[in-house]
């Protein structure tokens, strides 16, 4: 396994890898979703920038963040998929949802990740207000989703 990774100080952030070769599974949570569609865009158009195939980019939908680790299982298990790219929001309200959202998924997804040895990509703003959330959807603050997709093609860098 160590032997399969690059040595970390030849890994070089500014030059990613072509992602020609590569297969990304997207999933997208459907709660604020002109949010999550504004990411799940720049995600897609990152991944194509950097070389990846229509064809190999598949797109998911699920209804919440909440469902987003049990999707994303579905798609690392798969020998079709060589990273996964998890999109949400999850706004701050009355309730304490946010906090049991974010920390489920979080973990969820760091789980998957581990146990199927792929990228699995935490692409999901916890934000306090919806304005926050569109400032990192195309605002302001650029856009997570491009964030995302750069991880995603970095980690199989030196995965590969
Ligand atoms: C229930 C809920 C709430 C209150 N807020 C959000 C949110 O801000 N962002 C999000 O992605 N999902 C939210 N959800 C839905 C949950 O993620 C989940 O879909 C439901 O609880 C069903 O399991």
């Amino acid at each position: 396994m160590a032997s399969a990774l690059k040595n970390l100080s030849e890994y070089n952030s500014e030059k990613l890898i072509d992602a020609s070769g590569k297969r990304f599974g997207l999933v997208v949570a459907e709660w604020n979703k002109e949010i999550t569609d504004s990411l799940c865009r720049a995600a897609y158009d990152t991944l194509i920038k950097h070389g990846a195939l229509p064809q190999n980019i598949h797109r998911n939908t699920v209804p919440g963040s909440y469902e987003l680790p049990l999707a994303a299982q579905y798609l690392a298990s798969s020998n079709e998929i060589d990273a996964v790219i998890c999109l949400g929001v999850v706004i701050k309200g009355e309730t304490k949802h946010d906090d049991y959202i974010n920390h489920a998924v979080a973990q969820g997804l760091m789980q998957v990740s581990l146990r199927f040895n792929k990228p699995v990509i935490f692409g999901v703003l916890t934000t306090n207000t919806l304005e926050q959330a569109q400032a990192r959807s195309g605002g302001n603050y650029g856009n997570k989703g491009v964030e995302a997709a750069v991880a995603a093609i970095q980690m199989l860098s030196f995965i590969q």
